[in-house]
Order: C-alpha cells, then sequence, then structure tokens
C-alpha cells in the first residue's frame, strides 16, 4: 500500500483562484490537488487532499492522519493559523510530522498574521511561494 500524505486546508481556501489573485495566484485548490497528484504518483506516494471551513473538522482530520498511520500532513489553516489553539494541541498530540503551508509569506502582511499557533507546533514551514509552497512541503514531506 502506497503510503498518504494528508493535505489539509482551512477557511475560505475553498474560494481560491476566485477572488485576490495577486496575494493568492489563480490556481483553484483543485489545481493544486493535481499538481499533488502527478508529484505523488511519481513518488509512489498517495495524497488526500480535504478543505474545510470548521475548526473542529481539521482537529480531527489531524488525529485520523495519525490513526491512519500517515506519512505526514501538510496543513494550510488559513485564519485559524492565527488563532488555534486546539489546532496547537492537535499538532502536538500526534506524532505524524505537520508541515505548515501557506500561499502568502504571512510575516509580510498585517501584524494580526505574524503569529502562527500552527507554526508553533509544526515540523517546519514552507510559506510565500504561492501554489508551489504545497509542492516544496510535498517534497519535504516525502523525503521523512
Ligand atoms: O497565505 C496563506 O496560505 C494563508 O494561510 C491564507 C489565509 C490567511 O488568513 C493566512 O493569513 C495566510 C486566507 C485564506 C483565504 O483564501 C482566500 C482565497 C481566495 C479569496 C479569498 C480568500
Amino acid at each position: 500500500m502506497p503510503e498518504t500524505i494528508f493535505v489539509l486546508n482551512g477557511p475560505n481556501l475553498n474560494l481560491l483562484g476566485t477572488r485576490e489573485p495577486e496575494i493568492y495566484g489563480s490556481d483553484t485548490l483543485d489545481d493544486i490537488a493535481g499538481m499533488l497528484e502527478d508529484r505523488a504518483r511519481e513518488l509512489g506516494l498517495e495524497i488526500d487532499l480535504r478543505q474545510s471551513n470548521h475548526e473542529g473538522h481539521l482537529v480531527d482530520w489531524l488525529h485520523e492522519a495519525q490513526a491512519e498511520g500517515a506519512r505526514a500532513v501538510l496543513l494550510n489553516a488559513g485564519a485559524f493559523t492565527h488563532t488555534s489553539v486546539a489546532l496547537h494541541d492537535a499538532i502536538k498530540a500526534i506524532r505524524t510530522p505537520v508541515i505548515e503551508v501557506h500561499l502568502s509569506n504571512p510575516h509580510t502582511r498585517e501584524a494580526f498574521r505574524h503569529k502562527s499557533y500552527v507554526g508553533m507546533a509544526a515540523k517546519a514551514t514552507i510559506a510565500g511561494f504561492g501554489a508551489q509552497s504545497y509542492l516544496l512541503a510535498f517534497e519535504g514531506a516525502s523525503r521523512l
């Protein structure tokens, strides 16, 4: 059975590619899923990409990643990045490595985006490369 990398996406990322392309690029989440699936096939891995606007779903999916024996989780928690102690605790509670991913570089943006509860618990962070952030994080995860 090929190993799976979970790719979890938080609030509003279902709208990717439809608005604010100057910040987030014009690729949709489906486009990103396609890019990751192509690379996963080459590496003999599988991806399980999900999106939710609900914090608890993301917590449940982090637990599920560990229960399913996933190789790693790529997590773009959207705005929950900057608010969620629950996600911080969930990342700490699992042994599965979690890589924080962002399309934009939050440190070059508003001050409220400079703090990351996800990043404080994650193994690594990739940010600022647009959709390529996901591919770069996937490459790293595939080598763990
Ligand atoms: O840069 C990222 O990936 C972010 O996680 C995106 C979040 C933002 O709150 C973080 O600070 C950084 C926002 C995702 C909202 O996605 C949209 C997509 C299209 C149109 C509007 C919002």
